[in-house]
């Protein structure tokens, strides 16, 4: 199939986590103003798109992922007036906003769910998922993500609830043809708005295994993600449905965030003569450190199956559908921690990691203060920490007797309060993010990572970012061109060709702390760019990139 070409596909993104980012109004939570401020700065950078995590009325009990109206920007971000003038103030400056829509679950305190658990009679009582318990407890055995029961008990129906993520956090009932129209319904509210795109949470999740049968106790959470709570029956009629009855009115761009999809079901979602979506978000590499016991029983990763993963997936959307290319977001820990050095060689991981970012194909996601190289926080209390996901596995940890120094150092690791704390701008008070009490502790650093300073220096990371999305924005082949790794083997390298008509490149990374053996053998290949100013014929440098073109 001959690939189309979209400017969905030629763009770039950047990713704002909006509590975050900047607050205008000192009460410590970052504000839609705050995005408006810096929209000049986010242009800078060479992006074309913002995805802004959810902004919508709710009590914040999964930080916006719990939303109790969805038609109304919560007052604490400025309200539907602000937000209407974030949109034209993007415009105006020819950068498109996708915004979050999170469909699988709505807040507990929203008006449906505070009347469907009222009564078996109520009329939004089938808007949610019920069952009665057994052997006088939940229903089965499904745990949530975030720890604990799956199912939570409700009195007034003497049933329980589903709520794959925290029990504030009740799971809609997708089967029920008034959900999915009131589904389109907010979708239809916000495009005609001029939103231009939409990131899903959980779309993976939308429909059940209706028998929900126990999950046989040897199955890892991964496992249970992607044969139980993900990839349902109907999954793939209710997308199409959403695309015909709402999406394909819009010219707009759809990425849904897919926990438990795969390489085997993965490109159904994204295939273009499917009619779904446009792309998807797998977790294949950021899982890939989640040990037997999951995300807080990290173990060290495997260079070579990082790789495969960027191969296996490229290979698998090459002529039909298209990826989502991303090493971070507010889930996960900071890039240069995690796939980097930050401590030594921050600066030239961190652009190692963008140029990675810049040379595969797909659309690549940038996620906020990855382009000043934040790094992790590692608070000396748990009480330091803000996330429900971090807080409730300390909580489940210590219930199992866990050794919790341990478990520190795995908060440390994999909390997503390490993508959380307030993106730093200046070397000032709370690093110029607000002039009241941050909702959430900064990072320590921020007196010499900062915007600011990374302003001044023309070779800092934000610089190299700058010259990276301009230098991907310039070459076709960089966007389309297909993929080789010419190295898989290679425990140190990650070495790739791009070809598309007349271009080719070829990408070298050295993801290591130690100088490593590498010659350039084709002379038609020139180097064009690279992280480091100079380096010798035979050998990498730690964390060096190099950028060759055919001439
Ligand atoms: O995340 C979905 C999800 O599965 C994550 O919880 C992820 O698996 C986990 O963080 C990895 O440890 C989405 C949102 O991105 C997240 O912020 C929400 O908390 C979650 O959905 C529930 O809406």
């Amino acid at each position: 199939m001959k690939r189309k070409n979209n400017w969905w596909k030629e763009g770039v993104v950047y990713q704002i986590y909006p509590r975050s980012f900047k607050d205008t109004t000192g009460n410590g939570l970052g504000d839609l103003q705050g995005v408006i401020e810096k929209l000049d700065y986010i242009k800078s950078l060479g992006v074309n798109m913002i995805w802004i995590c959810p902004i919508y009325e709710s009590p914040n009990r999964d930080n916006g992922y719990d939303i109790s109206d969805y038609k109304k920007i919560s007052d604490a971000f400025g309200g539907n007036e602000t937000f209407e003038r974030l949109v034209s103030e993007m415009h105006k400056r020819d950068l498109k906003i996708i915004m979050d829509l999170v469909v699988n679950h709505t807040s507990d305190e929203h008006p449906w769910f505070k009347q469907a658990k009222t009564s078996k009679k109520n009329e939004y009582y089938d808007y949610y998922i019920w069952r009665k318990g057994k052997n006088s407890g939940p229903p089965n055995n499904w745990q949530s993500v975030f720890s604990g029961d799956a199912w939570s008990y409700n009195l007034s129906t003497n049933e329980y609830y589903l709520h794959l993520f925290t029990k504030n956090q009740p799971d809609l009932n997708w089967e029920n043809p008034k959900v999915r129209s009131q589904v389109y319904g907010i979708i239809d509210f916000w495009l005609s708005k001029g939103v231009d795109g939409l990131r899903m949470d959980v779309i993976s999740l939308i429909s059940k295994r209706n028998s929900f049968s126990d999950v046989p106790e040897k199955m890892s959470f991964a496992q249970v993600m992607e044969k139980v709570y993900a990839n349902g029956p109907k999954i793939h009629k209710y997308l199409k449905e959403m695309n015909s009855k709402i999406l394909k009115k819009y010219d707009v761009v759809t990425v849904g965030e897919g926990p438990g999809i795969n390489l085997a079901c993965g490109p159904k979602y994204v295939a273009e003569n499917e009619k779904e979506l446009n792309m998807i978000f797998h977790f294949d590499h950021l899982t890939i450190d989640f040990g037997p016991n999951g995300k807080y029983d990290p173990v060290t990763y495997d260079f070579i199956k990082f790789k495969e993963i960027f191969s296996q997936w490229d290979k698998a959307l090459e002529n039909n559908g298209w990826n989502s290319i991303f090493l971070g977001n507010h889930d996960f820990s900071r890039i240069v921690s995690r796939f980097g050095n930050d401590k030594i060689y921050r600066e030239e991981s961190a652009k190692l990691l963008i140029t990675l970012l810049m040379t595969l194909r797909g659309t690549p996601y940038i996620y906020q203060g990855d382009e000043i190289g934040m790094t992790n926080i590692s608070h000396p209390s748990i009480d330091d920490y803000n996330d429900v996901e971090s807080l409730n596995a300390w909580e489940a940890a210590k219930k199992n007797g866990a050794n919790m120094k341990e478990f520190l150092k795995a908060i440390h690791w994999q909390s997503r309060d390490n993508a959380r704390t307030p993106m730093q701008w200046t070397d000032k008070k709370n690093a110029g993010f607000t002039t009241g009490n941050p909702w959430i502790k900064l990072n320590k650093n921020y007196k010499e990572i900062n915007v600011e300073n990374s302003e001044k220096d023309k070779n800092s990371i934000l610089n190299y970012y700058r010259q990276m999305i301009s230098f991907r924005k310039k070459y076709p082949c960089l966007v389309y061109g297909s993929f080789k790794d010419l190295l898989p083997e290679h425990d140190k390298l990650f070495f790739y060709e791009r070809i598309f008509n007349q271009e080719q490149f070829l990408i070298i990374h050295n993801f290591s702390n130690s100088y490593t053996r590498w010659k350039n053998e084709n002379s038609q290949y020139v180097k064009i760019k690279s992280n480091y100013k100079s380096s010798s014929q035979e050998e990498l440098s730690p964390w060096e990139s190099r950028i060759y073109k055919l001439e």
